[in-house]
């Protein structure tokens, strides 16, 4: 599975490697990238042989910088870009992705950027990494998701801070506040995130996925009905 405009696309000994791949303009998320990541995490979803997937992007510079500014501002309206950006609902199948999704991050993480890493289970971040929600500046709310996922994680306090004032904040912070679980040397990020990957893929890959979909669906219920779905699951 190859030949796409914005993304690459690998597998090596169950891990699958997703770049996104536009350099020349901090990876920034486009209407083709959504089609090119909607296909590739399709595939990945269906596809046993995966047992850990890798998102990271291409160039010295950048994960990602949010949302293609040039498609937003030449929409007729913010609203209308957003329209034809979510026809097709990445971020619902991101998150329904049953295998581990490690995000490695360098550099901009920014809007949809951050909210790609939000819905991955495992963020490794590199020493250059800044991480911001510049929507509310931009007249918009966060659409992939960012306004659920990313409270959940850093709790709401903290998302607010970041989403209305724009704050951008560095690897070291991201660590204190439990947005990354480890920063790393710039060098080092795939070599971390890669053995993170191999690690997860050489267990039992049914164990993986069960323990991964207990915590992510447990979030949403109550103790009694996660404890109940813990047991369901725990006697498979
Ligand atoms: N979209 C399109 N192109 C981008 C983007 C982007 N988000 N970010 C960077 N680029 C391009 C630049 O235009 C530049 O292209 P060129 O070389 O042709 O001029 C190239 O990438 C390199 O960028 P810079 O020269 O700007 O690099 P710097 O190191 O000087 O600055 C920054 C890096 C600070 C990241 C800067 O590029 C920047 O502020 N980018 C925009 C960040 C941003 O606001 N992203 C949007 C986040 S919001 C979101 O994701 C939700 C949707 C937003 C919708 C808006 C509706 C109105």
């Amino acid at each position: 599975m190859n030949g796409f405009k914005t993304v690459i696309y690998e597998k090596n000994e169950n891990v699958a490697y997703v770049t996104l791949n536009r350099p020349e303009a901090l990876n920034a998320f486009s209407i083709q990238m959504r089609d090119d990541l909607y296909e590739v995490f399709r595939a990945i979803k269906d596809d046993d042989e995966v047992r850990a997937v890798i998102v990271k992007g291409a160039g010295d510079k950048a994960f990602c910088a949010g949302a293609d500014l040039t498609e937003f501002l030449t929409a007729p309206s913010a609203v209308k870009a957003r329209q034809i950006r979510s026809r097709r609902n990445l971020w619902k199948l991101l998150l329904d992705i049953p295998q581990p999704l490690i995000a490695a991050m360098h550099g901009y993480v920014l809007g949809s950027g951050m909210e790609i890493a939000a819905c991955c289970d495992i963020r490794i971040a590199s020493e250059d990494a800044v991480f911001g929600l510049p929507e509310v500046g931009l007249g918009i709310i966060p659409g992939a998701g960012g306004t659920q996922t990313i409270p959940r994680i850093i709790g709401t306090a903290r998302s607010l801070d970041m989403l209305l004032t724009n704050r951008w904040i560095k690897s070291d912070e991201a660590f204190q506040i439990g947005l990354v679980n480890r920063v790393v040397l710039k060098n080092e990020l795939m070599k971390n995130a890669e053995e993170t990957a191999l690690k997860i893929a050489s267990y039992n890959p049914d164990s993986v996925r069960l323990a991964k979909y207990a915590v992510i669906k447990g979030l949403d219920m109550s103790l009694q009905e996660g404890l109940e779905l813990e047991r369901r699951l725990s006697i498979k």
